[in-house]
């Protein structure tokens, strides 16, 4: 239902919506649904992440992220229409109650809070944290440029002032250092990460600070084929798929090709819509249209995921 002032699917909600929708999530579902706080953001918001699927920590497992970048709103409205779905199917659509049967997934609804909530109240465009840089009248580090992964290789990561600072050391931002030490610690189980951001309609995979092939790129590549062709089914919204440095362009720190390097040897980063018309200011009359687009391909990918 979609009532002024309250959370609803077909709106961007607010920081605080988004609170106490995991608060409505944990009562609806008790048995399917715990939330578990990562960690604190540099302005002391909590890092919540919902885990889905049952109490077995030795279950197959995937780490999905949204709202790493603060003006990209569809990211956090998918990760909440995630956890509707699925707990709203389970029980009800075959595919979603084999994967909840079978498997969790750690959903981190929105990974850069204080940001997000920066580009509600002050600048609508603002894509990084909100950590001060000593020495430099300019705000924030690129959480997606902070991680451990051939770390600042490039020249645009490296002044404050860039949209793409990676910070002054790998795993330096609060919240970096909550995600890679929660994944970390559930490395056992967990076999997928996901990452949405918007817009260009591509989905891609490792890696993006070298033009070399990841070992099981021909797998990445299938699984990306077909997980666009599922997508497409829907609406005929028309992906493109592939390596993120010939995708879409190279970069040095990213999350996703932090995790394959650890380990993870499943990594896909969304890139959902649109293609440049709307950008990062998609309307919301194109919000449940998106999610449930990317839901099928989300599906397809978890249950390659389970069966391989
Ligand atoms: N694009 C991503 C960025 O961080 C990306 C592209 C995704 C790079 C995954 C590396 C890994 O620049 C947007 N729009 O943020
Ligand atoms: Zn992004």
């Amino acid at each position: 239902e979609d009532i002024p002032g309250r959370h609803s699917y077909a709106k961007y909600n607010a920081w605080d919506k988004i609170v106490a929708w995991t608060e409505k999530m944990l009562h609806k579902h008790p048995d399917m649904v715990s939330r578990i706080k990562i960690g604190t953001t540099v302005e002391d918001n909590p890092l919540y992440v919902l885990k889905i699927g049952k109490k077995d920590e030795r279950r197959k497992a995937i780490f999905m992220d949204c709202g790493i970048h603060a003006r990209e709103w569809i990211s956090p409205a998918f990760c909440q229409w995630f956890v509707y779905q699925a707990t709203k199917t389970y029980g009800k659509n075959k595919i979603m109650t084999k994967l909840l049967d079978r498997m969790n997934f750690y959903v981190l609804p929105v990974f850069n809070i204080d940001g997000y909530i920066w580009s509600w109240t002050q600048n609508r465009m603002w894509r990084k944290n909100r950590s001060k840089n000593p020495g430099s009248k300019c705000i924030g580090t690129d959480l997606n440029r902070n991680f451990n992964a051939s770390w600042n290789s490039f020249p645009d990561t490296n002044d404050p002032c860039e949209e793409t600072y990676g910070g002054p050391t790998a795993e330096s931002e609060k919240e970096t250092k909550a995600v890679t030490d929660f994944i970390r610690s559930h490395l056992k189980s967990i076999k997928g990460y996901i990452t949405m951001h918007s817009y260009s309609q591509m989905l891609l995979f490792p890696y993006g600070y070298t033009s070399k092939l990841p070992p099981n790129q021909e797998e990445l590549a299938k699984v990306a084929k077909i997980g666009t062709d599922a997508l497409s089914t829907r609406y005929a919204t028309h992906y493109i798929y592939g390596p993120i440095a010939s995708t879409i362009y190279p970069t040095s720190g990213s999350s996703l090709d932090w995790a394959y390097k650890l380990g993870i040897k499943h990594t896909f980063a969304f890139e959902l819509r649109d293609k440049g018309k709307y950008g990062f200011l998609l309307p919301e009359s194109q919000i449940k249209s998106t999610c449930k687009e990317t839901m099928l391909a989300v599906k397809f990918i978890a249950k390659y995921i389970l069966q391989h």
